[in-house]
């Protein structure tokens, strides 16, 4: 079940927050790859950037003591994350735009997003 509610909230919280993470993504082998940890009730960076029009990866550590579901609605992925767990999300070539993503299992999680651009 997508989570897209708390969508303007979150986007205002960060902005707000001036917690604009850029140059989170890095190259491997040509490739970007973006990661994000969460840990503590929430993803760390909330923010990602891309580079937009280009397939990436995203790895998603789980550092919390329980599951996550990591979705994103926009970006039509949803993967269970374990605790302890490192997954590999591949993602299609995204236009330029803010796309959200959350912990579909609990909705009290602050929402993430990835920038591409
Ligand atoms: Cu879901």
């Amino acid at each position: 079940m997508p989570c897209r509610k708390k969508t303007i909230l979150t986007f205002l919280a960060v902005a707000a927050g001036g917690v604009l993470a850029f140059s989170q993504a890095v190259h491997a082998n040509g490739a970007t790859v973006a990661t994000v940890r969460f840990s503590g009730d929430r993803f760390e960076p909330a923010k990602l950037t891309v580079p937009a029009n280009q397939p990436f990866t995203l790895e998603v550590t789980n550092a919390d003591k329980k599951a996550i579901e990591f979705e994103s609605f926009d970006l039509h992925r949803e993967r269970v994350v374990r605790p302890g767990q490192t997954i590999t999300v591949y993602m299609a070539p995204a236009a330029p735009g803010h796309y959200t993503f959350c912990d579909d299992f609990d909705h009290s999680v602050a929402e993430g997003a990835i920038e591409a651009r």
